[in-house]
């Protein structure tokens, strides 16, 4: 028999944003959000504060006051519905990174909503079909809201227990500011050219150094989202019993190697990674790290406290099968994508949801203008229920994480390296990489593919991919 702690003991090691889940129920001001009682989950944006370890960051956009976006956590399967009302004086939407669903609940300005005034209110209302580490973010005026904060990590549930002590949510970000705290600009052009205007304050869950509580050998349930805008995150985990569970969002299918120093898991915008780890048994203090400039930063240090609960990785329950199909390679049709570098193009200059008017980058060499555009078509328009395959061809001596809505596709082949099969909806092209992914064209809807470096996307990288 695994030994376990008691139900309101184990709970109390949920931890989101780095605030306990308070027994018997969940609530904004813990830091999670749970659709339980069948209420709506409210949202609002709004304009907040934050100290840095320096003096206090003014500017910052959140859900609450003095504190990140909170963790919200579904259930696979079970109906949610969220309302979300702008308290911002510029336009908003919220997408849900990864999560199926119906297309009118995606959150794109234009494609799939018109994006909401100041106090208008937006219901999405979805059944999340699949269990795992998701993220919400605005997808108007992504580059002004994310930079400032507007990121939060959503959990869907198992339908049963997987059987961890702790369960910890780490949503990594760098912000730009000054040493007076204040915020320096996010967008640059020489950036967006380029590799993106890297933030110089490393947070995970707006935290520099964050330190948490668990139980000494206990078995502690990680997920790591990276939510920044440009950074690809270089990680390495503590040489301890572990293993990456999940990809993504999606159980593994095959293994990825357990990240050293000397060959880290890159972690691009958009990707979330799940990992197992089993703690030690003595009440010590490890850390996981992410290299900077080759020099390893702790990211979250786990401090174990108690008697050993002499837990053993192998006591895990598998997680549930997620329900996606398989896309069948002999009957699959090619599209091409080529992403690349085309200068100096024309943009949508009218600011609509941070639109700039001026664009650097394009897909099949059609720079995407602007969030309110009707002159470009879709990139590809795939039947509904059919397999196919998308050539993913980088032309550019740039990093580009590309992601899908809506779908989800396993990577089959690189010019480059030996890519797992696992399930994604982010997928990272090095340098000049070509990626073959296979997907069944399920979900009906215009959806978005774009890369999640924002000043790549706002600057042309981005584009849709009909489904009907
Ligand atoms: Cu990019």
């Amino acid at each position: 028999m695994k030994s376990k702690l008691p139900t309101i003991g184990r709970r109390a090691f949920l931890l989101g944003s780095g605030a306990a889940l308070a027994a018997g129920g969940l609530s904004l001001g813990t830091g999670l959000l749970q659709a339980s009682t069948g209420e709506p989950i409210r949202m609002r944006p709004r304009l907040t504060s934050h100290a840095f370890g320096k003096p206090e960051t003014h500017g910052l956009i959140s859900l609450r006051d003095g504190a990140p976006p909170p963790v919200i956590r579904l259930r696979q399967g079970v109906p949610a519905v969220i309302d979300l009302t702008n308290g911002l004086d510029d336009y908003t939407t919220m997408h849900w990174h990864g999560i199926r669903v119906p297309n009118a609940m995606d959150g794109v300005p234009y494609l799939t909503q018109f994006p909401l005034i100041r106090d208008e209110t937006f219901r999405y209302a979805f059944t999340p079909p699949d269990a795992g580490t998701y993220w919400y973010h605005p997808h108007c005026l992504t580059m002004e809201q994310m930079a400032l904060g507007l990121t939060g990590v959503l959990v869907v549930e198992e339908p049963f227990d997987i059987g961890f002590d702790a369960d910890i949510a780490l949503n990594l970000k760098d912000f730009r500011l000054d040493e007076d705290g204040r915020l320096l600009p996010y967008f640059t052009p020489r950036g967006a050219a380029r590799t993106g205007t890297l933030g110089n304050t490393p947070t995970t869950n707006w935290q520099l150094d964050p330190v948490y509580d668990v139980p000494a050998g206990g078995l502690v349930r990680l997920r790591l989202v990276a939510t920044d805008t440009t950074r690809i995150f270089k990680l390495v985990f503590p040489d301890l019993p572990g293993r990456i569970i999940a990809w993504d969002g999606h159980p593994v299918n095959e293994p990825v190697p357990w990240p050293r120093e000397d060959a880290p898991l890159l972690l691009a915008p958009g990707q979330r990674v799940d990992i197992a780890l089993r703690l030690p048994d003595d009440e010590t203090e490890i850390a996981l790290h992410r290299l900077i400039a080759h020099a390893p930063q702790p990211l979250v240090r786990l401090r174990t406290t108690g008697a050993s609960l002499n837990r053993d990785l192998a006591a895990l329950r598998p997680l549930s099968e997620n329900p996606l199909s398989m896309p069948d390679l002999a009957t699959a049709r090619t599209h091409e994508l080529v992403f690349g570098w085309t200068p100096d193009g024309d943009g949508q200059n009218n600011g609509l949801c941070g639109s700039n008017a001026y664009t650097f980058w394009s897909i099949n060499r059609t720079p995407w203008p602007g969030d309110a555009v009707d002159t470009v078509g879709p990139l590809a328009e795939l039947s509904l229920g059919k397999s196919y395959v998308l050539r993913l061809r980088n032309e550019s001596p740039n990093q580009h994480p590309i992601h899908l809505h809506g779908l989800a596709f396993l990577p089959i082949r690189s010019t480059l390296r030996q890519l797992p099969r696992n399930w994604t909806d982010t997928v990272l092209l090095l340098k000049n990489e070509v990626i073959d992914i296979a997907l069944v064209a399920d979900n009906p809807g215009d959806w978005a593919f774009h890369c999640h470096v924002i000043e790549h996307q706002k600057t042309g990288l981005a584009g849709f991919i009909r489904v009907a």
